[in-house]
């Protein structure tokens, strides 16, 4: 167990909401009426939701159709359009000059976009995306910094029914023809670079590489001239973003569609295989993204300044950087370039500057910048603050606390929010006026959501440890696995009998009903908040020609909650370059972010008689522990000395 975790366990502070404040939920007994609601008509309370939060085209016939269960349909017979819902619904109610997105670049460059300039350049886009052939249904591949033209364009596919699939701009170029090919996508819209740490972080020679050996869905390029880098141009297939909105008009029919048309594709890492598509769709999710944003953040869109500061490439960015704040009508902030550039106090800067009233981030870089010293943020002015939010992975109760008194300064609620690329949005989390914390817990499912803690039969347990699962189905689920209906059913549902959705996570219950996260039951990493697959690791080393075998486990990690331990079996003797050739192996084959922290050779790996890799065995060893797993069934005993002692 990690010391994270084992921290977590000991727990027992809890903090109360601020008081004179109130929230969109305003006290744990409203709450607890709304889930009275649910519990006792659940159609016709998402049903009240759905048509009071959403801009119909046509209204809805059916809330959930579950006859082709776990293939789960919402809001049948309906038709709307998201982009219409973001923009058009808050210009046509008078909010055209509001703000909606901030923008800040790392040199420090700001732009402001109001909700009339967005919905110009969204149309712009759709436009210039439909005149390129795309349809309804076709995908677009989107390879961006966190420039307003990466929203722009997740908006415009919405806009005229295209799917987009955001792969994250420091995924390599093979992950990225990985996406392109399994996407089946038409179009690819990128940027020449994107500023980080003061250079420039090359994109478009990756999307070069990526279709080098061509590709047979793919028609076009659309590049973003952003950073000022110099790169090749493919005639025929590369268009300048700029050159291609400039000739259109500044207006586009939304197209409506139904409610379960595909709105994105997101991939993630799964504990076997290669990533996976996970689908979202339209009505249910926008739902879902709207109600969160009121519930858990108590958005108030006339006056709160909303920052989250997740790439769009990732699930948070999806939700809460862009479509969550739109399509409340809010301002959104978005910032391109690392957080400790040029100095530590980056964050806190852009936070007083600007006024960020509600600031969302991952544990990892709260405890980054733990380390970096209180002095960063006391020398900025945080006072407009009001809620503070964190995902992705266990908070520990020191990172909490210091998010609360320092950044806090004990006035602002911490909404630790538990949720995955595949719930589409926040399933538990505090509601900030109303639920007590307690530093580590996500506490309570929020409205709507049925989770459970169950053990392995399914059955559920009331106090201590199990499977996090999920009753019944939500609007914003995940509607499948992008070309791969059975791994759908396999991987979120076979487990308990298709009767509910397994998460992957364990997680524990207290006396007072609270929820504490205790991590992936699968092999699944979490390295600063990132999911990665060890099996995905494992192929990127097996590809290279000195590997025999490979296996991945994750260690604890101060500041990265995981880091990546691998153990390698060579095909040939070791030089003293190849521990950073194979680093550099699986950065090319997967991305900076999947690089091995250690790597340690040995004659083989330690398996049980019936071949298995001892993974448990090989975490201990990687976090230094002492053995306590029962190596009597292993094959040679003398790996175990092996492993322990070479590490490089
Ligand atoms: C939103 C996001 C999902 C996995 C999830 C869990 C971990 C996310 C957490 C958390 C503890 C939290 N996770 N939020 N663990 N407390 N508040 O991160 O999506 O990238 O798909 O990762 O992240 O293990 O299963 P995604």
């Amino acid at each position: 167990m990690s010391e994270a975790i084992t921290t977590i366990l000991e727990e027992l502070r809890t903090f109360n909401p601020p008081q004179g404040h109130q929230g969109h939920i305003a006290s744990m007994e409203e709450y607890r009426s709304i889930r009275e609601q649910f519990r006792n008509d659940f159609d016709s309370t998402w049903r009240d939701l759905a048509r009071e939060h959403l801009l119909w085209r046509e209204p809805f016939t059916r809330v959930l159709n579950g006859d082709n269960a776990p293939f789960y349909r919402w809001f049948e017979g309906g038709k709307l359009n998201l982009s219409e819902n973001c923009l058009d619904r808050h210009v046509d109610a008078g909010l055209g000059e509001r703000t909606a997105i901030i923008w800040e670049s790392e040199a420090g460059e700001v732009r402001n976009y109001s909700y009339s300039d967005l919905l110009s350049e969204v149309c712009r886009a759709a436009n210039a995306m439909k005149q390129l052939g795309i349809q309804a249904g076709d995908r677009v591949i989107i390879y961006m910094p966190m420039i307003v033209e990466a929203a722009v364009a997740m908006l415009a596919c919405t806009r005229i029914g295209a799917v987009h699939s955001v792969v994250f701009g420091a995924f390599s170029p093979q992950a990225l023809r990985d996406r392109i090919e399994d996407a089946g996508a038409k179009l690819v819209i990128t940027a020449d670079g994107g500023g980080r740490r003061g250079g420039i972080h090359a994109l478009k020679p990756n999307v070069d590489e990526a279709l080098s050996e061509g590709c047979r869905s793919l028609s076009h390029v659309l590049v973003v001239c952003h950073a000022g880098n110099e790169v090749d141009w493919c005639a025929g297939r590369d268009i300048r973003w700029h050159d291609a909105l400039k000739v259109q008009p500044d207006s586009c029919e939304p197209l409506a569609v139904d409610s379960e048309h595909p709105l994105f594709i997101l991939y993630t890492s799964g504990s076997t295989g290669k990533p996976k598509g996970i689908l979202h769709s339209t009505a249910g999710y926008l739902l879902w993204a709207r109600l969160t944003m009121r519930w858990s953040f108590d958005f108030r869109p006339d006056s709160d300044l909303f920052w989250c500061t997740a790439d769009v490439g990732w699930i948070t960015g999806h939700t809460y950087s862009v479509y969550g704040p739109l399509a409340n009508g809010g301002t959104t902030l978005m910032y391109e370039g690392v957080p400790t550039y040029p100095d530590p106090g980056r964050l806190w800067k852009i936070c007083a500057d600007h006024g960020v009233t509600i600031f969302y981030t991952a544990p990892t870089a709260i405890r980054a910048l733990i380390k970096a010293g209180d002095a960063w943020p006391n020398s900025h002015d945080l006072s407009k603050l009001r809620v503070l939010g964190t995902v992705g992975e266990p908070i520990n109760p020191e990172a909490w606390m210091w998010y609360y008194n320092v950044i806090g300064k004990g006035r602002c609620p911490i909404v630790d929010t538990w949720w995955q690329t595949e719930t589409g949005g926040h399933m538990l989390a505090p509601l900030p006026f109303a639920t007590p914390t307690k530093p580590g817990s996500a506490t309570y499912p929020l409205p709507g959501i049925e989770a459970d803690i169950v053990d392995d039969e399914g059955k559920p347990i009331t106090e201590g440890g199990g499977m996090l699962v999920i009753r019944k189905p939500w609007p914003s689920m995940l509607r499948g696995v992008w070309g791969d209906d059975q791994r759908y059913v396999d991987t979120y549902w076979k487990k308990f009998g298709n009767r509910f959705y397994f998460a992957g996570d364990g997680a524990r219950r207290d006396e007072d009903g609270y929820f504490w996260i205790m991590g992936r039951v699968d092999d699944v990493l979490n390295v600063s908040g990132h999911r990665l697959g060890t099996m995905e690791i494992e192929s990127a080393l097996v590809s290279h020609e000195a590997v025999a075998e490979a296996a991945v486990v994750g260690r604890p990690d101060e500041i990265k909650g995981e880091a990546i331990c691998a153990f390698v079996v060579l095909k040939r003797e070791a030089d003293d370059e190849l521990v950073a050739t194979l680093r550099n192996h699986v950065s090319k084959e997967i991305g900076a972010i999947a690089k091995p922290d250690d790597i340690r050779f040995a004659d083989s790996l330690p398996k049980t008689r019936s071949g298995k890799i001892m993974r448990r065995l090989l975490r201990d060893i990687a976090a230094g522990r002492e053995i306590i797993s029962d190596i009597s069934t292993l094959e040679d005993q003398s790996v175990v000395q092996q492993l322990q002692q070479k590490k490089l």
